[in-house]
């Protein structure tokens, strides 16, 4: 990209952005949320070999959806329902602007990029003995060949929700057959997996099987607002999710009897996760239930024990009975299956964006129930919770740490990989280039995720920024931007522009942390409590309003940064 083009771009949003932002300073409310032992700036570094990296999905940056022999995908489908929703048909067109991207990444530093492969571009029915589309066969060698050459190592997802839509159509997608042996969409996973393995696996040392597992199962089979769109509250996730952990199990066996030995990667799963924190100390069991029944459901099978979770298994027998049912709408895995899922992830990939207040409702039976209603819970958040863009995400950095905690006290101590965090800003005209609470974000998550590394013994081994770009942004379409680099979905040639928080995640990179004395770390300091929504009087007791002057000092020190990155962009 070049200089001139960015540098408009800041003319038009960044001053108005840095003139909002030092009247807010003047107007932001106190909140009483800063607490000031649990939520101080931890100085030091991450382990020497953290892994710092950017993710993107398939269906959400590439474009190019009916290319050559590219079979339509469940999104496809949904994008062309009608003609006033945003589609994946070109998005980002990373499928032509790989080079572009990854000239991004280097420009950060950033070693890793975790994206995904769309399922249907290397299988366009999703079963290989109906063809290959030799073409999406190169594009992947081409991305992968790339990132190698620019010393980026690629982290792969294998299915970030684009199903084939033949798959759907035929089998019922992840729906087959889900209590016998021989389900099909289990062997074509498996298929499909091997064929990746086989194809790409000599220069790919990392593989996610699938990315959030309880997407899929509720949103695309419980509640059907998500692709496929399937309407089944009672039982469709249960289904879904029963099918998607013997197809994971399946594509990790594959790699472990088949590839290991020569290919010596690793395999594991991704799976989202809100932190629950109780409202009350009499809603505790219930916060317990809200990550039970959402992480746990996929996590207890997978890194505990092949089974689902304890509370799940009663809480669902006890439902039935009250239904008057025979059989529990959770469906069992047979011992074998047991056997065959437990220990199946090489590393536990983590997506976390945000925390919610949980409350306990049990127990009234309902009549129509549903994996909502089978939790027995409400959710909430507290009045100080700042919010992003997306109406679901609210900002309480201290959620990971805690959650990081748990899944490494619950699963027996897990490499974790953070697979996804970031922050959604509105879709606004003059476009926020000067992206301040995203950079704040990015600060105060990676900060908690440092105290859960260094403080708490948690071994976490990755952090990965969603997302490097803007992009699709699945029924939000573009409305919602996640990106470090903005991108202008009207321009055909959808160039890229830094925002302000790529030029700090570059300097997060490249300090590996918030090591003691640094500049980037000083920049930091005064940054914190203007991050945290409060000021510095008001933790510390004293008078002066230092700190706000220093946070206007920080907030114009980012525009310099910000050329700087612009000039060797
Ligand atoms: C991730 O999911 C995805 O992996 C990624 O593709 C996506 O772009 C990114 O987050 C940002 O959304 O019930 O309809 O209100 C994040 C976890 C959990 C966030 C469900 C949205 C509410 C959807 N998601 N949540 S809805």
């Amino acid at each position: 990209m070049s200089a001139t083009a960015s540098d408009s771009i800041m003319e038009t949003g960044t001053f108005v952005n840095c003139f909002l932002l030092v009247i807010s300073l003047v107007i932001i409310p106190v909140n009483g949320g800063y607490d000031k032992e649990r939520d101080a700036l931890l100085k030091g570094t991450f382990p020497q070999d953290f892994i710092w990296s950017s993710a993107t999905a398939a269906y959400q940056i590439e474009g190019a959806w009916n290319v050559s022999d590219k079979g339509p995908s469940v999104w496809d489908t949904l994008a062309h329902q009608d003609n006033n929703r945003d589609t994946g048909d070109v998005a980002c067109d990373s499928y032509h602007k790989y080079p572009a991207d990854i000239q991004l990444m280097k420009q950060m530093g950033l070693k890793y990029y975790r994206f995904s492969i769309s399922w249907p571009r290397i299988f366009p029915t999703g079963e290989q003995q109906d063809g290959v589309n030799q073409d999406g066969v190169r594009y992947y060698n081409a991305l992968i060949n790339e990132l190698i050459a620019n010393d980026i190592q690629p982290m792969v997802t294998l299915f970030h929700w684009d199903l084939p839509q033949v798959l759907q159509d035929r089998y019922g997608g992840f729906l087959n057959n889900h209590t016998t042996n021989t389900t099909v969409i289990h062997d074509l996973f498996g298929d499909y997996a091997r064929f990746c393995y086989q194809n790409f696996g000599d220069r790919v040392k990392y593989w996610i099987t699938f990315n959030e597992p309880w997407i899929t199962s509720w949103l695309g089979y419980g509640v059907g607002n998500f692709a496929p769109q399937h309407n089944e509250p009672a039982e469709g996730q249960y289904k879904a999710a029963h099918n998607i952990i013997l197809s994971h199990a399946k594509a990790y066996h594959i790699y472990d009897d088949e590839f290991r030995a020569a290919q010596n990667g690793q395999v594991g799963i991704t799976l989202n996760c809100d932190w629950g924190t109780p409202k009350t100390p009499a809603d505790a069991d219930a916060a317990i239930r809200y990550i039970q029944f959402s992480m746990g459901w996929f996590a207890h099978p997978i890194f505990k024990n092949g089974d689902y979770p304890e509370v799940m298994k009663t809480t669902m027998t006890r439902k039935a009975q009250e239904e008057g049912r025979t059989t529990s709408r959770l469906p069992e895995f047979t011992p074998e299956q047991k056997a065959y899922i437990s220990g199946t992830g090489d590393f536990f990939g983590l997506n976390h964006y945000t925390t919610v207040e949980v409350i306990d409702t049990c127990c009234t039976p309902i009549e129509n129930p549903s994996y909502d209603t089978d939790k027995d819970i409400g959710t909430g958040h507290a009045p100080d919770w700042p919010r992003a863009a997306s109406s679901w995400l609210y900002v309480v950095p201290w959620g990971i740490r805690n959650l990081l905690g748990w899944i490494k006290e619950e699963y027996g101590d897990p490499d974790i990989y953070v697979t996804e965090n970031g922050r959604s800003d509105h879709d606004q005209d003059p476009a926020i280039m000067m992206d301040m609470e995203r950079i704040c974000y990015y600060m105060m998550y990676t900060n908690e995720v440092m105290k859960a590394s260094n403080m708490d013994n948690v071994k976490v081994k990755a952090y990965t920024a969603w997302s490097l770009l803007d992009n699709f942004e699945w029924l939000s379409g573009y409305s919602e931007r996640f990106g470090l680099h903005y991108v202008d979905f009207n321009d055909p040639t959808r160039t890229r522009y830094p925002k302000a928080s790529s030029v700090f995640f570059k300097q997060l990179v490249r300090n590996n942390g918030y090591p003691e004395g640094s500049e980037f770390t000083k920049y930091v300091e005064n940054m914190w409590y203007f991050c945290h929504n409060t000021t510095e009087a008001e933790v510390n007791g004293y008078t002066g309003g230092a700190s706000q002057i220093s946070s206007l000092f920080s907030l114009f020190l980012a525009i310099p940064m910000m050329i700087a990155y612009s000039l060797i962009a």
